[in-house]
């Protein structure tokens, strides 16, 4: 049997949702056996706006993690039009909020109580450029006459930039990347800008959602483009630059809510992302670049250190067989099926 063996400091999740209750404690084993830590996303409901419902959060979900795993979860607030801004401010200080997400209300899921005036959350972004707070966005607009698959480019011109033109020494992430605009757009910031590219999205494209029958588990938000997009954030990822980052956009949904009239946006993809992330950046001829994007790149923009342990990716010429789903108390979560065989597994340090 031929083995390849790569060893990579331990990666980080930069954009993961793990719910809360019984979802949580199902999904988060599937995260904190790999990764060392993850920024956990606000969008509860209701969503993490305090530093008091951050502290909250963060308490349970220490408390759901399963014995031997080392795993740091770093909060973040939901940005609101009443958000205050010495609390935040006092949140970063004592380190128990490591960013903020802002969402257009109703851009994605559970995102009703995001900004739909700007103006309104002007002294607070101000606040964070002042502290060094990054501010990490979900890049869609959300009006109605605006088609789901231009959302992400007319973000970029009508908020995005008139947002780092006004604060110039923001900090800004932009979010789960999905088109060639948004690869385009990150290259040409500076150090403060940065972005994260998931998993499904270097996998999946429009077609793969629609044709031949509904795929509702690639159901996702931002939606899934067309090829040339897919192929743009293949080469950003695997390029080594380091505005370019691991952020699964993990989302958790029960399947009797995916698989219905109207079904729930988020693909669950925490369990086998670093076998996927192996296999396509192997399909580019870029493992040495794997590191750089799943564990050096994320710790390096947020000002962290990397994680000091280390796993090793193994590639056997023997399939690796992850379950098609993972239980719940209420029903099943499917996992991401990238549609090829995995040959890789993740082998945690001894
Ligand atoms: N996208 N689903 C969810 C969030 C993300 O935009 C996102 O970050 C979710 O279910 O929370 C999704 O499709
Ligand atoms: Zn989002
Ligand atoms: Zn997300």
């Amino acid at each position: 049997m031929t083995e390849t063996r790569l060893t990579i400091r331990r990666p980080d999740d930069w954009h993961l949702h793990l719910r809360d209750g019984d979802m949580l404690k199902s999904v988060l084993p599937s995260t904190s056996a790999n990764f060392g830590r993850a920024i956990i996303m606000p969008n509860l409901v209701p969503p993490v706006v305090t530093s008091q419902d951050a502290e909250g959060y963060r308490d349970r979900i220490l408390a759901a993690m399963p014995e031997g795993h080392d795993f740091t979860p770093l909060m973040t607030l939901y940005l609101t039009e009443t958000t205050d801004a010495d609390d935040l401010e006092q949140a970063a200080k004592s380190g128990l909020v490591t960013a903020v997400k802002l969402y257009p209300a109703g851009a994605t899921t559970n995102s009703q109580s995001g900004v739909r005036d700007f103006d309104k959350v002007a002294g607070v972004l101000e606040r964070m450029a002042e502290i060094g707070l990054p501010l990490l966005v979900h890049g869609e607009v959300t009006t109605p006459d605006v088609d789901i698959f231009d959302r992400e480019a007319v973000f970029i011109e009508t908020v995005l930039d008139p947002i780092r033109r006004k604060f110039p020494k923001l900090k800004v992430v932009m979010e789960h990347i999905t088109t060639e605009e948004g690869v385009n757009y990150a290259r040409s910031g500076g150090d403060n800008l940065g972005a994260t590219i998931t998993t499904h999205h270097l996998i999946i494209n429009r077609n793969d959602l629609l044709v031949g029958g509904i795929k509702p588990h690639f159901y996702c938000l931002p939606v899934a483009k067309r090829e040339k997009h897919r192929l743009a954030l293949r080469a950003a990822a695997t390029s080594g630059d380091a505005r370019f980052f691991l952020g699964t956009d993990s989302a958790p949904h029960l399947d009797q809510n995916k698989l219905c009239e109207c079904g729930c946006a988020g693909i669950f993809s925490a369990l086998n992302t670093m076998s996927c992330l192996a296999h396509v950046f192997e399909e580019e001829g870029a493992l040495d670049k794997l590191e750089a994007f799943a564990s050096l790149n994320g710790p390096a923009f947020y000002g962290m250190a990397p994680n000091t342990t280390n796993v090793d990716l193994v590639k056997t010429d023997e399939k690796v067989v992850y379950p098609p789903n993972i239980p719940t108390p209420e029903g099943p979560v499917t996992l991401f099926n990238p549609g090829f065989d995995i040959f890789w597994k993740v082998e945690n340090e001894k």
